[in-house]
């Protein structure tokens, strides 16, 4: 029995289209994809504002909240919880040049608006965080924004929302690129100078997805324990991803099972869960899969996230420790090669 809890959005199930190409499976309802995700074993949800509302610009705030309260008696229904609401601006015609950091003063508005509704949103479905993939903030043209102001902007923007509402928390996706060409707030180190610089840091983390890190050159696991040194790993986003391209969301562990063994590793012996915390899946199902198998992605991310679970409980720490003392990295290296091959 794993002792994580896990968490999935409703974006991660989808009908196969691309940049180049149409879609090719059947669109799934919302309320078809919230009883599958609980028979698999999820336990929350995670919402963009409009996954919880959908067209939310054609609604008053009052009319938001009373969605809001709808899909929160939905979510009772199947015994989920929400685990994050996030706004996503990267969607709308008031964002084409970004949100928060738009050169565009009224579309910049209109991000803090989405924003707060994120909030009143998240207020109704019980849960206390607000997640910002910041997709479009940085710059297509080097030249078009200075990263300066562009950063003053996004710290301003966070402190607008922890004034808003005193108990929201704000949980930072960093991402290097795509669909931006420079980010302003590409890793886990830039989240933490963020969060210092804001007015309630206490309040201010970060989501780490594995992919991510991997575009920016990272190891997930070690960004994962960058963010757990300093108390601010509030979510996290597992998936893989092969190598420094396009971003792929590949089901858990199918890439590079030793990084997906020390994702897994880390979270488990710093005791990640053990304040709320989700396991949180990020994955995409290919562009070749059937409509049958449009979950399989996501119960693939589960049995290989439970079988490293396994993995890491079998793990000889004295032999490790006996390596270290020894300086025998080798040994260690070929001792864990095997754990994860099965050899004993
Ligand atoms: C993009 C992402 C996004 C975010 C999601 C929640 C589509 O690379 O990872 O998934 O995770 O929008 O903020
Ligand atoms: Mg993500």
């Amino acid at each position: 029995m794993s002792q994580f809890k896990f968490s999935v959005g409703p974006w991660n199930v989808h009908a196969g289209a691309d940049s180049y190409g149409p879609p090719t499976r059947q669109e799934i309802d919302f309320d078809t994809k919230l009883a599958k995700f609980a028979e698999l074993g999820f336990s929350a949800i995670q919402f963009h504002d409009d996954d919880a509302v959908p067209n939310i610009n054609d609604y008053t705030e009052e009319q938001i909240k009373e969605k809001a309260r709808e899909l929160k008696k939905k979510l009772d229904k199947y015994g989920l919880a929400a685990e994050f609401v996030a706004p996503r601006l990267w969607m709308d015609e008031h964002s084409i040049d970004g949100g928060f950091m738009s050169t565009s003063a009224e579309d910049r508005e209109y991000a803090m608006w989405r924003a707060y509704r994120s909030i009143d949103i998240a207020r109704e479905l019980d849960c206390d965080m607000i997640v910002l993939w910041l997709a479009r903030e940085g710059t297509l043209c080097a030249e078009s924004k200075s990263p300066v102001w562009a950063t003053r902007q996004l710290i301003e923007a966070i402190n607008k929302m922890l004034a808003y509402d005193p108990k929201i928390r704000v949980c930072i996706e960093p991402k290097p690129n795509e669909p931006i060409d420079r980010s302003i707030c590409g890793t886990m180190g830039h989240v933490m100078a963020i969060s210092a610089a804001t007015i309630d840091p206490s309040r201010v983390g970060g989501n780490l997805e594995s992919a991510h890190a991997i575009l920016a050159g990272l190891d997930p696991a070690h960004e994962i324990g960058f963010a757990l040194a300093m108390g601010k790993l509030m979510t996290v986003h597992l998936n893989d991803q092969n190598g420094i391209r396009y971003d792929q969301d590949k089901t858990f562990g199918v890439e590079n099972l030793r990084a997906a063994f020390n994702q897994v590793k880390v979270l488990k012996e710093n005791g990640y869960g053990s304040h709320g915390e989700y396991v949180g899946l990020d994955v995409k199902a290919m562009r070749t899969t059937t409509d049958e198998d449009c979950y399989k992605h996501l119960e693939n991310s589960l049995k290989i996230f439970r079988a490293l679970e396994k993995k890491v409980d079998r793990f000889d720490y004295d032999f490790q420790k006996k390596c270290v003392e020894t300086r025998d990295f080798e040994a260690l290296e070929m001792y864990v090669m095997n754990l994860l091959m099965g050899i004993d």
